[in-house]
């Protein structure tokens, strides 16, 4: 029986990923909005101590400006509020504008936020603001993850802010402007213990030049990418949008990896090492389990991009 995306989700069944993100999510999602933005100031602050983020980029930071500058003017109160209402997702002209960026776009509009609540600019959570009970124990759940786990949950945490886009009817979506990929001198060539496959490959070598067009043409027409605790994206047109949108400036760093046949002359390959953030760059490395399934054509038919539960995880290869 020829594969399908579903049959090919459960590639490499024994590969391990950090559900403790997803858990730790749910449980955070039960939180009021105060105690939720509350947890993230604390979670922030602490994680500010051992690593740095990198300030948002111009080119990004040009959408949320608008929405910064009527924060901005906005009392104290009515910032708390607007800051609230994204937690709950509810329905204003903020959140819904909010709704249309792309990640980088939010986690740079809360990149500029905090700096703001930090100065004074905007309502900051009041001096000795109490987390409840369940709040604190979520909190001390975040703070006995790894820091890639940790950085994951901000970002989702982050992105599933603001009006949900489902209800939103059509829309434009906003994301950093396309950039010319890196110039041939500038591109470094991964190599992988143990794997040689040329898709694999130039997979990494395109995503770490930001060659979006030529990645895509490594996947089959109706190729998917299952990025970490979400659906797979399913054909080139769809995949290629969240390459343009969501993976620019990433660092691939594969280690090593097993390929071997299966049925219909399809071969499925898993590979292990870290990937890095430009948000955080070295200072975070992720443990990443890539399992792909290339077609007869050595085409990608599918991809699961992994956060690995744990480092032990990078040297299992049990299928
Ligand atoms: C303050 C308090 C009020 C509420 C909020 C606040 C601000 C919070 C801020 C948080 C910033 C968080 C950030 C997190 C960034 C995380 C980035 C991650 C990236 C992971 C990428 C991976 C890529 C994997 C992939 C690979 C592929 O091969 C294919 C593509 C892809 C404090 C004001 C909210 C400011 C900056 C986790 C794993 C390898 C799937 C993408
Ligand atoms: N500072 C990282 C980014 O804008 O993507
Ligand atoms: N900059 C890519 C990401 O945050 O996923």
């Amino acid at each position: 029986m020829p594969f399908t995306i579903d049959s090919a989700r459960g590639i490499f069944p024994n590969t391990l990923s950090a559900d403790a993100v997803p858990a730790t999510i749910a449980r955070f999602n039960q939180l009021s909005a105060e105690d939720q933005l509350a947890l993230i100031w604390f979670a922030y602050l602490e994680m500010g101590k051992t690593i740095t983020v990198a300030a948002p980029g111009a080119a990004n930071m040009q959408f949320a400006e608008a929405t910064l500058n009527e924060i901005k003017q906005m009392t104290p109160q009515e910032q708390s509020q607007a800051m609230c209402d994204l937690a709950n997702r509810a329905d204003t002209p903020v959140c819904r504008t909010y709704a249309t960026w792309s990640p980088n776009i939010k986690l740079g509009f809360w990149y500029r936020l905090g700096e703001l609540m930090e100065q004074g600019a905007v309502a900051p959570i009041p001096k000795g603001y109490k987390l409840s009970a369940n709040a604190n124990s979520v909190l001390v759940a975040i703070q006995n993850l790894e820091p890639g786990q940790q950085i994951t949950v901000l970002r989702n945490a982050v992105v599933d802010m603001g009006f949900d886009t489902s209800k939103l009817g059509s829309y434009k979506r906003i994301s950093e402007p396309v950039v010319p990929p890196k110039d041939m001198a500038q591109r470094t060539q991964v190599t992988i213990e143990g794997v040689s496959n040329p898709t694999i490959l130039s997979y990494m070598n395109n995503l770490n030049a930001n060659d979006f067009d030529a990645l895509i043409e490594l996947f089959a027409p109706d190729g998917a990418l299952q990025p970490p605790f979400r659906r797979p994206i399913v054909g080139k047109e769809a995949v290629l949008q969240f390459f343009r949108e969501e993976c620019l400036n990433l660092k691939l760093i594969p280690k090593q990896g097993v390929s071997e046949p299966a049925e219909d002359g399809y071969t499925q390959i898993k590979v292990t090492g870290s990937v890095q953030t430009p948000w955080f760059g070295a200072g975070v490395g992720m443990n990443i389990a890539w399992r792909f399934l290339l077609n007869s054509d050595n085409k990608i038919f599918f991809v699961a991009i992994d956060l690995l539960a744990s480092p032990k995880e990078l040297l299992n290869f049990a299928r």
